[in-house]
């Protein structure tokens, strides 16, 4: 079975990050370790969430894995609470790519052209070094273009986007980027890609007309469960964008609270 270690928040409350991964991971048949780099009572769309950082204690659980001889096949970030926390969690990216892990990142710092709240522009940068040790990037359209400089557009073509993606690839050196969550022509909704060896890839599917919060994490799960499943980059895309689509459909209401992902698991795991 596949171990996989995912970096980010565990907010208590709201259906993102680790409470979204960890499941959708283990669901997918693989072994799924955390390290929580901050609790929060909940995700920072709810005003004033309680924030209970763990960045000084990071380099400690770090420290005990090591001892225990503990490896990775795969490492997915995702959500970090400051460019502090990026700054500790970097070392432990480079030592688990060092030793053998596949790095895939999502930067999750914003949507709809904007940062999330409590983030500013040194948490980019802190970010951007997390990027440059991906092997796969995986931002949606608002992080690619705070990751390239180039300006925010909703409404996209070819040209953007090989520019994003392009821009991805060169600036940040990993083999591949995916950027999610590209409008498309008659209300659809998809993913354009790049890839060092199979150049550039899109998709798109019928687009459901609610914007619901975590479906970045829940894409980023799903895709790292299919690829350590042995699905190829693509295949792990469409079912990761499939897969969002259905547990967005499956949410009558855009809250707070996420998706109802919970009972569409079964669809995923016939997919696999
Ligand atoms: O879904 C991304 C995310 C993860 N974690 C926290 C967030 C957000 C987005 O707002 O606030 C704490």
């Amino acid at each position: 079975m596949k171990h996989v270690l995912s970096i980010q928040d565990l907010s208590c409350v709201g259906r993102c990050s680790l409470t979204v991964t960890a499941p959708v991971l283990s669901a997918m048949g693989c072994r799924c370790s955390v390290l929580p780099t901050a609790i929060l009572s909940t995700h920072t769309g709810f005003p004033n969430p309680e924030v209970i950082s763990l960045t000084d204690r990071l380099a400690a659980l770090d420290a005990h894995w090591q001892s225990q001889g503990i490896r990775f096949d795969a490492v997915l970030t995702g959500y970090l609470a400051d460019p502090q926390q990026a700054e500790a969690v970097l070392p432990l990216i480079q030592r688990y790519k060092a030793q053998g892990s596949r790095i895939i990142v999502d930067p999750a710092m914003g949507d709809h052209g904007k940062l999330y709240s409590r983030l500013d522009d040194d948490h980019v940068f802190a970010m951007s070094e997390i990027c440059k040790e991906a092997d796969i990037l995986l931002p949606n359209l608002t992080e690619a273009a705070f990751l390239t400089e180039i300006p925010y557009r909703e409404e996209t073509d070819g040209a953007y986007l090989r520019a994003l993606t392009g821009g991805l690839l060169r600036y940040y050196g990993v083999n591949s980027a995916i950027i999610t969550g590209i409008p498309g022509q008659d209300d659809s909704l998809g993913f354009c890609g790049a890839d060092k060896t199979e150049g550039i890839f899109a998709w798109q599917g019928p687009r459901v007309p609610r914007s619901c919060h975590g479906t970045g994490d829940l894409f980023a799960a799903v895709f790292t469960g299919a690829l350590l499943r042995e699905k190829d980059l693509y295949e792990s895309a469409v079912l990761a964008a499939e897969f969002v689509r259905k547990c967005v459909e499956n949410t009558p209401e855009a809250t707070p609270h996420g998706v109802n992902f919970e009972t569409m698991l079964p669809w995923l795991l016939e997919r696999l």
